[in-house]
């Protein structure tokens, strides 16, 4: 909802448009949300806002460097991967709605307080491309907001967290690079907010509204990887390379959120397929694939496992990769047409 459109409906403001007002007016699509959302959302700009600051204060706060841990993943965690999955866990156990959460980060699910109230669960990748921190690429952090379906009378349990991502009720990412952006969905459109100098999250001016172009400009893989490639991933990463009238660019930053949020504005799409070194992928389809896939159907393309959409799988366990072709629709769908 732009700040022209506002003005239309006589909501005229001379303030910017902030994650409130957006929510408030975007309410009339949820009327069950009864405030949720807002609160949820808010928890997760304070938690962004601080893992910004640290971010961009990394040198002098000794965030750099590794805690010398191992997560479930397999991976090295970094100290603001520790830090920024426990500050969402430490907001968001204190907000009134929250029941639960899961992360990357964490072997498995944490509940809350049992409350009744405590309607939603959330799923996060806290830091995104953490290992590009020290060298100053762009990272990021993925969250989901699903209703629980276990009873509000008990706490909340595996299935809460295996829900198919075609059932979330929210999604976004947050973008920590020269600026620190915020993208989210409620499931009518992807919204697009900058962090201001007064430290609050407020609607884009130059792009309020995300709709992803459905030709990709730029393609996302790790070329590394080709000698364990099959056959039709192949074929297909040629025939981006080579497309008649606008072959594609590659871009690979090596941090998902960045190469999404980049293939999303100017048109692109990002594989991690299976291959013989990964037989389902790298990408979680929890944390990662199902947030993403729930923006890029909202923003006009599409995301694929190859034989279904993301977002109609059925997760069977909480940490399952997916292999995984996200972004413009025509490159996902000429994908689907080669296998
Ligand atoms: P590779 C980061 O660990 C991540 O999950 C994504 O952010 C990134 O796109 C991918 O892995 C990079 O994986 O195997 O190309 O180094």
């Amino acid at each position: 909802m732009s700040a022209e459109t506002l003005r239309a409906n006589g909501q005229e403001s001379i303030l910017p448009i902030s994650i409130t007002d957006h929510i408030l007016n975007e309410q009339r699509h949820h009327p069950e949300a009864t405030g949720a959302l807002t609160s949820i959302m808010l928890g997760l700009a304070r938690v962004a806002r601080r893992i910004s600051k640290t971010a961009r204060e990394a040198e002098s706060s000794g965030a750099y460097g590794l805690t010398g841990e191992i997560n479930v993943q397999g991976e090295k965690v970094i100290k603001l991967d520790k830090q920024a999955n426990d500050l969402f866990k430490e907001v968001m156990s204190k907000d009134p709605h929250v029941a639960g959460f899961a992360s990357e980060e964490e072997t498995t699910f944490v509940p809350f307080k049992p409350d009744p109230k405590r309607k939603y669960v959330l799923w996060f990748d806290p830091l995104d491309g953490s290992s590009n921190f020290d060298t100053s690429v762009t990272i990021g952090s993925i969250f989901s907001i699903y209703q629980r379906v276990s009873s509000v009378e008990e706490s909340v349990n595996e299935a809460d967290f295996l829900q198919k991502g075609r059932e979330q009720v929210g999604a976004g990412y947050f973008v920590f690079g020269f600026d620190t952006k915020l993208v989210y969905t409620t499931g009518n459109g992807v919204f697009n907010f900058n962090l201001d100098s007064s430290g609050e999250f407020v609607l884009s001016k130059e792009l309020p509204q995300i709709v992803t172009p459905e030709e990709s400009m730029y393609y996302s893989v790790n070329e590394a990887y080709s000698p364990q490639w099959f056959p039709h991933v192949v074929a297909f990463v040629e025939m981006l390379k080579t497309m008649p009238e606008k072959p594609c660019s590659a871009r690979y930053a090596g941090s998902l959120v960045t190469d999404f949020h980049r293939n999303l504005l100017k048109g692109g799409v990002y594989l991690y397929l299976s291959d013989k070194k990964h037989p389902e992928g790298k990408l979680r389809l929890n944390c990662e694939l199902n947030p993403l896939a729930f923006i890029a159907e909202q923003a006009g393309g599409r995301a694929t496992n190859g034989e279904m959409d993301i977002l109609d799988i059925q997760p069977t366990s909480l940490h399952q990769r997916s292999p995984v072709v996200i972004g413009s629709k025509n490159e996902v769908n000429a994908f689907l047409k080669s296998k």
